[in-house]
């Protein structure tokens, strides 16, 4: 099964430092396949709904704020266990402490600004839930990639 779909997004860090290109560029490469993507700002209540799993921590409002702070770029991917293989390649969640060679670890130095989204493949559903709120079925593209041959046995 290469069809895994999960959520991934640009945050508002990454989009302000330029980084859209070499956030796609790295799943690109690793052999994903976009299925969706748009350029959007979050607002208020869709912040409050994503990460509602994080309601009651104290850094809820401030994380709220960030991510409505600036642009997103909202993406959804695909391959053989998409979820995981998106997480593994962002790193830990603070990127001073993630592995130098993941994303977060190559392109972030701070907690709180740590450049990319991805559905958590630890949360059961996560990544159904979280392309549902951020995208339309019309909005995904069902495609064949010609490379997929060389990219899978
Ligand atoms: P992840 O983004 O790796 O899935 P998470 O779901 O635990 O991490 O938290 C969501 C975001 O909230 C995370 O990317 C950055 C922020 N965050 C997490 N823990 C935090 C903390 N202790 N203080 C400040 N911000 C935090
Ligand atoms: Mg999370």
């Amino acid at each position: 099964h290469h069809d895994e779909r999960t959520f991934v997004m640009v945050k508002p860090d990454g989009v302000q430092r330029g980084l859209i290109g070499e956030v796609v560029s790295r799943l690109e490469g690793r052999g994903l396949k976009l299925v969706g993507a748009k350029f959007m700002r979050i607002d208020q209540d869709l912040a409050e709904e994503h990460y509602g799993e994080h309601a009651d921590k104290p850094f809820f409002e401030d994380l709220v704020g960030f991510i409505t702070a600036a642009p997103v770029f909202a993406m959804v991917w695909e391959g053989a266990d998409a979820t995981r293989q998106v997480r593994r390649m962002m790193g830990a969640t603070d990127p001073a402490e993630a592995q130098p060679g993941t994303i977060r670890g190559d392109l972030g130095l701070d907690l709180g600004q740590n450049v990319i989204h991805g559905s958590d493949h630890e949360d059961e559903g996560a990544n159904e839930r979280e392309i549902a709120l951020f995208f339309d079925d019309e909005e995904l593209v069902n495609w064949d990639q010609s490379t997929e041959g060389w990219v899978y046995e």
